[in-house]
């Protein structure tokens, strides 16, 4: 056979599989009263939330197979419209917003997609999604009935959902995607809007369902959705949601955690509250439910909204790093696989609840002949002994059991038999341990501004920095001078120079001198000294990110706006100058970032003599090895101020690690039991807000040297910058009798047994203490099955552990092992 016609059998038979598959595949989405249907099959799906633009490419494979792995039928995602088009209709879907690469991997693991498009999204993201041009646009009212708007968010969804078809990426033509998003959460604030708010909820409809996408639209958070969107719920629990008749019960966004504020502590939530909430809601009929966030990952650049965290770490089943979050995720992933072995009951089955008073409730679901139970303990106190049809279970307060064949108790959401994983970090091997990094400097070039006062634009008033600065940077300078006459009446023994901000930071400069700065500034007040003649007063506004959420949060002010103001106090005669209406001129941005100074390529001087220490504005580079092995990395900025950071040019976020966590509020051991809120549970207060950031593997080069730079903006010192790598330092379990007990020390062998009890231990993880009853034998058996193996497993019977005089309590083994 001539090799060209070869060619053309091997094309034509690809070509063929690729039609064969694309056909085969195509299923029809839709729902019944219950629950979504796949090809008229009633499901029960569990999802989760990732961020594409919150890890990178290269992570992606990874976290998509352990969400496999831990349960989940579907990964949902946003869309990042103000990443997509940060400039009108100059688009970018390169590297980690390759938006279609994403759901493509999601596909190629055998997942769904959940494809939230918004294109306003909320999430702690800048702004909630919307690009800052739409504010500055002539005439645009966002997220209400306004043409411009409309068509803007028209022209945006239109070729998200475009490109997707494109590539055959929705469930109708053979691809993962099965559910798609219009709008986020409006029906919180509809009412801000008005009628125009109606209207605009309408239009999101009808707009939707014109795009023909062939799979259901939902609207969550939106009791009032027009059909057919299907209105959904999100919060931390939502049992008690009712959907409109003939539309299935989904929970879109379960808190697994919570964000983290600059300020603030660290919010945790329980593995045991968030299984009671899962089970719960399905307990009640729900049939679908999303984990905001799977995982949170990491607001790279300027991504996140107005003071959040650079760490979106959540609490999440996965990590920042894409490491499990233990015990939680395999927690979850039991409760998932309990709840996938009832599947058919859950969708087809006749619904019983019988409240037994006291927060007791069971529920039974029957389908011909099979029938699946739940025995629910809302009681915050109190555990529960319930005699259901003729046997006695125990339920714990705050918990649900859940039985599979209404006899045999499968999973608890109190039992945690998941092993608790303590991450440590280590120093970076491949860096001379006694030598630490070699910094060069250089200062950030604001004489010019400061001093002289020259700007781009200048207008006689005090503008917003939306207006100003189109989000095109976090700086912005506003600067403006006054020529003072000897016989002036603003002399006086002080002047103060008063400004009113609006929360942003603050550094003041009068005639090239800083006279003060503040962290978020509403009321800043310093007393300056003037000359004679010509005065320059530079005021630098620095945003970290813009507010995303609430009715109107788009118009939410940043910057200076005013009144400016300098007081003379003379006796009891006081002199005020208003500066408000001065000619201001404007500067966006700092010299060093327009220069790009945090490209590694950039040829440019920086010193090593006289390294500065705690100087605001300074620029730090250093080289450093790349940490051996595949562990996630993570750079050590304690001593550091407030400023950006970039490893080879990739910015891994703004970094603030001298404002402290407050003081009070802590509870490093949380009870799970009773209603969660955010605040309930967190730890790290007093201790900085976020000390490491996240360095992807892939930010790196193997061998070569690595760049390290830092804009310090507020002053730091760099010496105690390190580089370190998180790995699994223990685990813990902690198993009722008549399970298995697994240890992993993810890849690496288990080295020790540092404690081991058969039968009432106390404490908890790192502090485990034998109780009144323990087999003797217990650190033996363990350790003979487990030291030197990477995982091991014990099933946990009462004859293979000597318990004597234990009496008839409910015995559990607790391990902790050495990795
Ligand atoms: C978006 O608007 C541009 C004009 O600004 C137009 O060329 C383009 O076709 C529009 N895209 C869609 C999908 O409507
Ligand atoms: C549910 O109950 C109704 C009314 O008793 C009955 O007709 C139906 O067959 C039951 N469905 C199932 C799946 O058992
Ligand atoms: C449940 O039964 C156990 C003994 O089996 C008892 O100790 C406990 O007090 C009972 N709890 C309640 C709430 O009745
Ligand atoms: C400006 O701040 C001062 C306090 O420093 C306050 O008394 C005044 O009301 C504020 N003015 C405006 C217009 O907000
Ligand atoms: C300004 O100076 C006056 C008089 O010296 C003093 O009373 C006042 O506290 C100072 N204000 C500030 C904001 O430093
Ligand atoms: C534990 O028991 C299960 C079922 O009883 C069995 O499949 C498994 O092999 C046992 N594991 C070990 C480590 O003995
Ligand atoms: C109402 C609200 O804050 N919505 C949020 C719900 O949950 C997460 C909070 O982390 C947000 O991203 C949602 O948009």
């Amino acid at each position: 056979m001539p090799p060209s016609k070869k060619i053309t059998l091997a094309l034509l038979f690809c070509f063929s599989v690729i039609l064969l598959i694309s056909y085969a595949s195509a299923v029809k989405v839709s729902h019944d009263g219950r629950s979504i249907t796949i090809d008229g099959k009633p499901r029960i799906l569990l999802s989760g939330s990732i961020h594409y633009p919150r890890s990178t490419p290269e992570m992606w494979p990874d976290l998509i197979k352990k969400s496999k792995e831990g349960g989940l039928d579907a990964i949902e995602t946003y869309v990042f419209w103000n990443a997509h088009e940060p400039v009108r209709r100059q688009y970018d879907f390169t590297g980690n917003l390759d938006l279609i690469k994403f759901i493509k991997t999601v596909q190629d693991a055998g997942l769904y997609v959940v494809l939230r498009i918004g294109p306003y999204v909320c999430a702690e993201w800048n702004y909630g999604g919307l690009p800052v041009w739409l504010h500055n646009l002539p005439g645009c009212k966002i997220r209400t009935a306004n043409d411009v708007f409309m068509n803007e968010m028209k022209n945006f969804t239109t070729m998200i959902v475009d490109m997707a078809k494109k590539e055959k990426l929705f469930a109708s033509q053979g691809g993962p995607i099965i559910i798609a998003q219009i709008e986020n959460e409006y029906g919180d604030v509809e009412w801000w809007y008005g009628d125009a708010g109606k209207a605009y909820r309408d239009w999101c409809a009808n707009f939707a369902e014109s795009l023909d996408v062939g799979v259901p639209w939902i609207m969550c958070q939106q009791n009032d959705a027009p059909d057919p969107m299907i209105n959904t719920c999100n919060g931390f629990y939502c049992d008690q949601f009712t959907p409109r008749p003939n539309y299935p019960k989904m929970w879109t966004e379960n808190w697994t955690g919570w964000f983290k504020s600059w300020g603030g502590s660290d919010p945790f939530r329980t593995a045991e509250d968030l299984a009671f909430a899962v089970a719960k809601f399905f307990q009640f009929g729900g049939t679908f439910q999303n984990y905001y966030m799977y995982h949170g990952g990491t607001n790279f650049g300027r991504t996140a909204a107005g003071y959040i965290t650079t760490s979106y770490d959540y609490n999440a089943p996965l990590d920042e790093y894409g490491t499990l979050n233990q015990p939680k995720w395999g927690h979850l992933k039991q409760l998932h696989e309990t709840l996938k072995s009832m599947e058919y009951t859950l969708t087809h089955g006749n619904i019983t609840t019988t409240d037994l008073g006291n927060y007791v409730s069971t529920t039974v679901y029957v389908a011909e002949e099979s029938s699946s139970c739940f025995l629910g303990n809302s009681n915050y106190k109190l555990d529960a002994n319930i005699t259901f049809r003729g046997t006695q279970y125990t339920v714990p307060a705050w918990s649900v059991s859940i039985l599979p064949d209404c006899k045999i108790e499968v999973y608890n959401t109190a039992k945690v038999n998941t092993q608790t994983t303590v991450k440590v970090k280590r120093p970076n091997k491949a860096e001379d341990e006694t030598e630490s990094l070699q910094w060069t400097w250089r200062p950030e070039n604001i004489d010019e501004t400061k001093i002289l006062g020259k700007g781009e634009v200048v207008v006689n008033h005090l503008m917003e920095q939306k207006e100003a600065a189109n989000d095109d940077s976090d700086y912005l300078w506003y600067m403006t001078s006054l020529d003072l006459k000897k016989d002036d009446p603003i002399w006086s023994k002080s002047i103060t120079l008063r400004i009113n901000g609006t929360g942003c930071i603050l550094h003041a400069y009068v005639n090239g001198e800083h006279i003060g700065s503040d962290n978020a500034a509403r009321n800043f007040e310093r007393n300056v000294t003037l000359n004679y003649g010509r005065n320059i007063i530079s005021l630098l506004s620095v945003t970290t990110g813009f507010s995303n959420y609430g009715g109107g949060y788009d118009l939410q002010p940043a910057g200076i706006l005013g009144p400016v103001v300098l007081i003379g106090q003379n006796g009891d005669e006081t002199v005020i100058k208003d500066l408000s209406a001065h000619k201001w001129s404007y500067k966006v941005g700092l010299h060093g970032l327009i220069n790009k100074l945090f490209s590694s390529e950039k040829a440019t001087k920086w010193s090593s003599e006289n390294l500065p220490v705690n100087t605001m504005m300074t620029w730090y580079k250093t080289t450093f090895k790349a940490p051996v092995g595949t562990d996630p990395v993570v750079v050590d900025l304690q001593g550091l101020g407030k400023g950006d950071a970039w490893v080879n040019g990739h910015s891994i976020g703004r970094y603030w690690p001298s404002y402290l966590a407050k003081t009070d509020g802590c509870s490093d051991a949380c009870d799970y039991r009773g209603k969660y809120e955010s605040k309930k549970c967190t730890s790290n207060c007093g201790e900085p807000t976020q000390r490491w950031y996240h360095v992807p593997r892939s930010f790196m080069r193997d061998d070569d040297e690595n760049t390290l730079i830092l804009f310090e903006e507020f002053g730091g010192n760099p010496s105690l910058v390190n580089f370190q790598t998180i790995t699994v330092g223990s685990v813990c379990a902690n198993s009722y009798e008549k399970n298995t007990l697994e240890l992993a020390c993810q890849g690496r062998p288990i080295s020790a047994i540092k404690f081991a009890s058969f039968g009432n231990p106390q404490g908890t993880c790192g502090s485990f203490k034998k109780g009144t009853c323990d087999g003797a034998n217990a650190l033996s058996i363990i350790e003979k099955e487990c030291i030197g193996k990477e995982k091991c497993s014990i099933n946990i019977s009462n004859d293979k552990f000597d318990t004597t005089n234990c009496g008839d309590i409910v015995k559990r083994l607790a391990v902790e092992a050495v990795c």
